[in-house]
Order: C-alpha cells, then structure tokens, then sequence
C-alpha cells in the first residue's frame, strides 16, 4: 500500500489488534486510527461517527489518507437487538467509504464480510466460494448486501475494495463484542478464572474459526496483493480449522488438567447453526498465497499461554 492509512472501528476485536501491525510495518506515524469512542489507546487517535461523512472526508484531507480499512459493524447477535441502526451502520458507512474513493480522495479500501453471509440453505460443509446465500440475521444480510456493492463499485467504478468473509475470530490481545462466535474467546477467560465454562451454543456446533494472527495477516496481505491477483471482487471465502465447542474443549483439557465445560443454549445457538460448518477458501489460496499457520491446537496452546 501506498499512503497513508485510516482504520475506522480502530478499538474492535479486529481493529486493535490490526492497528498495532500496520503501524509495526509502515510506521506510527502513517497509521490513524478511528472510532466512535473519545479515547484512542495510543498513537494517532481521531473521535469518528462513520456516519458523518463531513467528519470522515476532514480526517481524510487532514492526514492524506490513500488506504481506508472500514472494520464498523455492529456483530451478529448485537445485530439483532438493534436492527436498523445495525443495517445503517453497515450499509451507510460502507457508502461513505465507497464514494471517497469512487470521487478518487481515496485509492483503496478493505472492507470485512463474514461467513454470516451464508445461511440455512448453504451447503454446510466446505462451503464454496459461489453458493446460495440466504442469510437469516441482520449482521448478515448487511454483509452480503455489502458484498453486491462491492463487486458493483469495482465493475462501474473501478473501486479498488477488497474483502475477506472472516470465520469466527479468536485472540488474545483484545475482546470481542457481541458475536456469535464469542463463546470461543470467552471460554479461555473462564479456564483461567474457574477452570470451567458455561457454554451458550449446544455442543456439536462446529463453525469455521482462525486465530486472530492469522485473520490479520490475511487482512494485510489482500489489501498489499498485486491488483491483478484479485479475481473476487465480493468477498474472499477465508478458512483455517473448524471445531464445536465440545472439540475445543477436549484440546483445552488436554493442556489444561481438570478443565470441564457445561451447555446452556441461548438465542445465539440459532445463529450458530444458520452457519456453515467448514469453508472452501481455495480461491484465496490460489488468488494472492493465502494458508493459515494456526490449527486448533497450536490456538489453544496460544491463548492459555497468553489469558
Ligand atoms: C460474530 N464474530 O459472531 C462474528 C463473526 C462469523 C462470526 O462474523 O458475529
């Protein structure tokens, strides 16, 4: 990437951990980060409503913005509690960002999907690249809304906007909000306090996941692809392995003696099971060198040492 660089829901599980890489690799002073909060957590920090358009092109004409990395979204189960300002949100802020670089301020843009986008009629095992996608929640209804508008701004505006359909996200430098997924991170906090957990998706509900390491590289990775690697101009299918709760909990126990979990089904396991189970990401694979460094044990292993 050439220019500099705007991360916009900069304080997110994604975005905190994707700050700190872009400014290790082009520098501090090169990197903004941005988000609805007053505070930043250090380095350049800019208060931003991705709403305010006004507010969003003064942060780009003030530090010469060229990359825009769009990370706003209100996640799949908080969604659902707030449904319009969570399609607003999704989709406004994805055309605020668009149109700076459909109008030519900006030169690039990445923008996250997710396996949301797929629903209860998608084929659930090594789910394809193309398939039918009839999402069921808001989160991914936005998201697959955002993917047409994508490949829409690509084809008539030769926007520059790449996208990766993030599986569920596991890290260990910040904490996730609102998702589905969530149960994943949160069982490694309880293993450190009480050595147990409370499950809130039933025990055979197995989802794509990747290590957060990972999920960034491959964020950082697209968006610094040569242009003519980028052949999906929706949303790349993105994997590493797939696991239920009952299987991460078994590898836990295996590195944690005594570790025992329990399952209470919310609203959540709904959502959950709307998913698919595992993802074919060969077009990423061959497209731009994507390959994952991180398999359910190494995840475990990764996280216990660090929570
Ligand atoms: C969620 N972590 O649970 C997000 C993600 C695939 C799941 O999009 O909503």
């Amino acid at each position: 990437m050439t220019g500099n660089i705007l991360v916009i829901g900069a304080l997110g599980q994604v975005g905190s951990e994707l700050v700190e890489n872009l400014r290790f690799k082009y520098g501090e002073s090169n990197v903004v980060a941005a988000d609805i909060k007053e505070e930043g957590t250090g380095g350049i920090y800019e208060k931003l409503d991705i709403l305010d358009k006004d507010a969003l092109r003064v942060i780009v004409d003030t530090y010469a913005i060229k990359n825009i990395f769009n990370l706003v979204a209100l996640l799949s189960a908080t969604a659902e509690k707030h449904v319009d300002y969570a399609w607003q949100l999704s989709m406004d802020g994805h055309f605020n960002v668009l149109n700076l670089a459909k109008d030519g301020i900006i030169e690039k843009i990445f923008w996250p999907s997710s396996i949301a986008v797929f629903g209860p009629t998608t084929p659930k095992h090594n789910t394809p690249q193309d398939t039918v996608m009839d999402p069921n929640t808001v989160y991914g209804i936005a998201k697959q809304a955002g993917e047409r508008w994508n490949e829409y701004y690509f084809n008539r505006y030769g926007v520059d906007v790449r996208s990766i359909r993030y599986p569920g996200l596991i890290g260990w430098k910040s904490l996730p909000g609102g998702g589905t997924t969530d149960y994943a991170v949160d069982i490694f906090h309880q293993a450190k306090k009480t050595n147990s957990y409370e499950c809130f998706l039933h025990a055979d509900a197995t989802l794509p996941m990747m290590m957060m390491e990972d999920a960034v590289r491959a964020t950082m990775d697209i968006m610094e692809a040569p242009v003519n690697q980028i052949k999906v101009r929706s949303s790349y299918n993105l994997a590493a392995d797939s696991f239920s709760p009952a299987q991460l909990a078994e590898e836990i126990k295996s590195q944690k003696e005594g570790f025992t979990i329990s399952y209470a089904p919310d609203e959540r396991d709904a959502i959950a099971s709307s998913w698919p189970q595992s993802i074919d990401d060969t077009n990423a694979r061959e497209d731009w060198g994507w390959k994952h460094t991180y398999g359910t044990k190494e995840l475990v292993t990764e996280m216990l040492a660090h929570i």
